[in-house]
């Protein structure tokens, strides 16, 4: 798989593509991620990527020349994915997560200021995409929250176990806790359950504390409210 990101700030990228498991998918040869710099596809002598809005109001819109020559030259004549990371977008799931990981080409747009003009939704971007309901200052982040979920599910990045356990996620409830060693860690226990070598004990505990902890965080998870 490969991922093309277009942004204003690529120095953004470099920490957190070399560290840890994205950085070992792309020492695996699973995974390629090339940053480019927006402004280098700029046109203008200032290198200019905003302007203001016709119609007025506050704030800066991104100029569409940049984004239509940056996919352009990216694209080649490789098919691709192209996502903008944008507010206004659908939002991001472990389901649409699988959905990107079967592309073998994407096109990441790190959108700034109030938005992108939109012709370049239009005809550049195929798929719009926000990470939640929060307001961050532009589309890096979220591209980068892209990179690293969509990184962990192609094969052979990580551990089946680590895959067959996602799957929990996308059912109807949170984790159970975990505990590990010290038995008593200054005076606080592992609960006896779990030293107790009783499987169908620990199994019904750990459904019980599940349950629990969703119903704190997360009763939207719960069908039969
Ligand atoms: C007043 C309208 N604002 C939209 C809520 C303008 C605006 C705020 C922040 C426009 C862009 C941004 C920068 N954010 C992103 O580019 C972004 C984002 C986000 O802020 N939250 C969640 N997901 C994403 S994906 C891209």
């Amino acid at each position: 798989m490969r991922f093309d990101i277009i942004t204003i700030f690529p120095e953004m990228f470099t920490p957190v593509l070399n560290e840890s498991i994205v950085k070992r998918a792309q020492e695996k040869k699973k995974v390629a991620i090339r940053v480019h710099d927006l402004r280098k596809y700029t046109k203008d002598k200032h290198k200019k990527v905003d302007d203001r809005p016709f119609g007025g109001g506050p704030g800066m819109v991104m100029t569409p020349q940049p984004f239509f020559d940056a996919v352009k030259k990216i694209k080649g004549r490789r098919k691709a994915k192209v996502v903008l990371m944008s507010p206004s977008g659908k939002r991001l799931t472990q389901k649409l997560a699988r959905e990107l990981a079967k592309q073998k080409n994407l096109i990441v747009l790190c959108g700034h200021y109030e938005g992108v003009d939109e012709r370049v939704r239009e005809k550049v971007v195929d798929e719009e995409v926000s990470i939640g309901d929060y307001v961050l200052t532009g589309g890096e982040i979220p591209a980068m929250v892209i990179i690293d979920c969509v990184t962990r599910l192609i094969p052979g990045v990580v551990g089946k176990e680590a895959s067959l356990e996602d799957e929990s996620f996308e059912r109807d409830m949170l984790e159970y806790p975990h505990y590990t060693r010290p038995a008593n860690f200054r005076g606080t226990k592992v609960p006896d359950v779990l030293l107790s070598g009783n499987h169908k004990a620990i199994s019904e505990w750990r459904k019980q504390q599940a349950l629990r902890v969703t119903r704190r965080n997360r009763p939207d998870l719960i069908k039969n409210k």
